[in-house]
């Protein structure tokens, strides 16, 4: 038998699609894996934790403990350069608990960190025993870097330089516990949380990515498949720093979906049917994160075109305004 330590962070409005989460990692395990499955958490009630509790034990191939993290962080915490991400992303002090798997671990010398926006399809046991010889924490590239240049605009120059094609994306970390505490990097991260001059856009992954300096690894990019891969690919100006065959491999043989931009319970992303065919089979009930789903489905594709123009829409204006003013005042002499 085989144990694998494993955590989550999330808040009590979370803990339906966690409970999908984790019905799908031991469904689809292996035989021989157990999980040793850990939340971190600062307000999960006792009924929430039941039920979640009750799924895993369940599945008999697991052990959930839950971790109250009473806060820490708060006192760190600057929501002034935080939450630079986009409008619909939810970032909580639990979002950047995650980076700080060291402290809570101390029995383990390594950790597997999971999100819980996931379905999982196929068992993960193998990333484990990822390389981790002198880094930190082992990651799945961000494959949009290279094309969208929001996703890492907001570096600064040293920062871009360091990990434009090293940046790794949350969802899922194999994480160095040893190596974390022997060389205090927590102390690290809390620089980088308390440096306003460090702008977050992505709050726990730039926490992660610049307190590292690129003291990474990678694990294949099939453990986060994203359901909309698909509409980036199908524009030829598409790059990556993955190669094609990487790129079609996540989604044709995906580990896990990761729901990172479009949720099942508020959108429509590939996948969302499998993610309710869970959700009904274990009788979940729909909380106040669930909205109703759009009626107009849109791609992330499409709703980044549109906020490209609203961009170039608002260049073009100031321009005009700009021309306007500058004729007001060259002909202001015939006025
Ligand atoms: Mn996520």
């Amino acid at each position: 038998m085989k144990s694998i330590p494993i955590f989550f962070s999330f808040d009590n409005n979370y803990v339906e699609p966690a409970a999908v989460a984790f019905f799908s990692l031991l469904n689809k395990a292996k035989k021989d894996v157990f999980y040793e499955m850990y939340v971190l958490h600062s307000d999960i009630t006792e009924g929430k934790q039941n039920l979640l509790s009750n799924i895993v034990n369940k599945q008999g191939n697991a052990r959930l403990s839950f971790i109250n993290t009473n806060n820490f962080l708060s006192e760190f915490w600057d929501s002034q350069n935080f939450n630079l991400g986009a409008e619909s992303s939810v970032f909580t002090v639990d979002t950047v608990i995650r980076c700080f798997g060291g402290r809570f671990f101390p029995q383990y010398d390594r950790i597997i960190y999971s999100d819980v926006d996931i379905v999982v399809i196929d068992d993960i046991s193998e990333i484990y025993d990822t390389d981790l010889n002198g880094k930190y924490i082992a990651g799945v590239r961000n494959p949009f870097s290279k094309y969208l240049e929001y996703e890492l605009s907001h570096l600064k120059p040293e920062h871009y330089e360091m990990l434009h094609d090293k940046y790794i994306a949350g969802g899922i970390w194999v994480m160095n516990l040893k190596k974390i505490r022997e060389d205090n990097l927590e102390k690290r991260m809390i620089e980088v949380i308390q440096d306003e001059t460090i702008l977050k856009r992505w709050n726990d992954q730039d926490v992660i990515n610049i307190s590292c300096e690129g003291k990474v690894g990678f694990i294949p990019l099939n453990y986060i498949s994203y359901p909309y891969l698909l509409d980036f690919l199908r524009d030829p100006k598409f790059e990556s720093d993955y190669t094609r065959e990487e790129l079609y491999d996540s989604i044709i043989n995906p580990k896990i979906i990761h729901f990172a931009a479009f949720k099942p319970w508020n959108s429509n992303p590939n996948y969302s049917r499998l993610w309710w065919t869970i959700f009904d089979y274990l009788n979940l009930k729909k909380t106040n994160i669930f909205k109703e789903l759009a009626t107009k489905d849109t791609t992330l594709r499409e709703r980044l075109k549109t906020k490209k123009y609203r961009k170039l829409f608002k260049v073009a204006l100031a321009a005009l305004v700009i021309s306007l003013v500058i004729n007001f005042v060259s002909l202001g002499g015939y006025w």
